[in-house]
């Protein structure tokens, strides 16, 4: 048992010519295919650089945020758990993330009524945060919960008043650390960890990534840059634009394990 940030393997998907038909709260523009496809690419290499074995699905038009893979399963090491996205546009994704993960993982799935994203899930070694957001409901938090117990995980619920998802708000970025906004920095729930603590205006970087002793942060956010600095880690700033326009960031775009 235990989620601990370091992965062998990951899985993404190529963005669809119809991306930017994708569900969004931001008002950023519209995104270019082209450049989201080269800031994908860079995703992907960095993940290969990070010694991840990266598959690459196919595009998938007729669902334009098919791309965000990491809302359509949770995985750890015993089991993978196929989610049942909180989005109406999004539910049809999951019939193609199973076969693909069915080789790695025992697989178990949120049922009707529940619903629950990826994105509102941060498991750090036995503790998995859930947060109950527009997109994840309580039954689908307690489903997830209920089927990780067994194998000895312990979970808490976290209210997502701002942002779309809870790794909107928080991550993990090791050393017994997080790096989240301040009204998270509150949540009982994350007491027992030291907190970087984001100034509001670059609350978009708290979407890093941690793989394999390295962060994945998004470009353009030098506050956030300084304070990972000094956990004295290897950083490597990734250009996020286009996927930021459609609310997306760098966790949801692969699925780790
Ligand atoms: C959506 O609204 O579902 C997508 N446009 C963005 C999903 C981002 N997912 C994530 O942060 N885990």
């Amino acid at each position: 048992m235990a989620s601990d940030f370091n992965f062998t393997k990951a899985i993404v998907r190529t963005p669809a010519p119809t991306f930017a038909a994708g569900l969004t709260t931001v008002s950023l523009g519209t995104p270019d295919y082209d450049q989201m496809l080269d800031q994908h690419r860079a995703y992907v290499q960095a993940l290969r650089d990070f010694g991840l074995n990266v598959t690459v699905l196919d595009p998938l038009p007729a669902f334009p945020d098919a791309h965000f893979v990491e809302d359509v399963a949770v995985i750890v090491p015993e089991v993978a758990v196929i989610t049942r996205p909180g989005a109406a546009s999004r539910l049809g994704e999951v019939e193609y993330i199973e076969p693909v993960l069915r080789p790695y993982r025992t697989l178990a799935y949120i049922q009707a009524p529940g619903t629950l994203d990826g994105g509102d899930v941060l498991v750090v070694a036995d503790q998995v945060f859930v947060g109950l957001s527009k997109r994840t409901n309580q039954a689908g938090a307690q489903q997830l919960l209920d089927i990780l117990r067994p194998y000895g995980y312990r979970g808490e619920l976290i209210p997502i008043p701002t942002g779309l998802h809870l790794k909107a708000n928080v991550n993990y970025v090791g050393q017994n650390t997080l790096l989240l906004t301040a009204s998270f920095a509150e949540q009982q729930a994350f007491a027992g960890f030291r907190h970087l603590i984001l100034p509001e205006e670059e609350a978009y970087a708290a979407n890093t990534l941690l793989i394999n002793g390295y962060l994945l942060t998004p470009a353009g956010f030098p506050q956030t840059r300084a304070l990972l600095q000094s956990l004295n880690m290897p950083l490597l700033p990734l250009a996020m634009s286009e996927a930021h326009k459609m609310d997306g960031g760098l966790t949801c775009l692969s699925l780790r394990f």
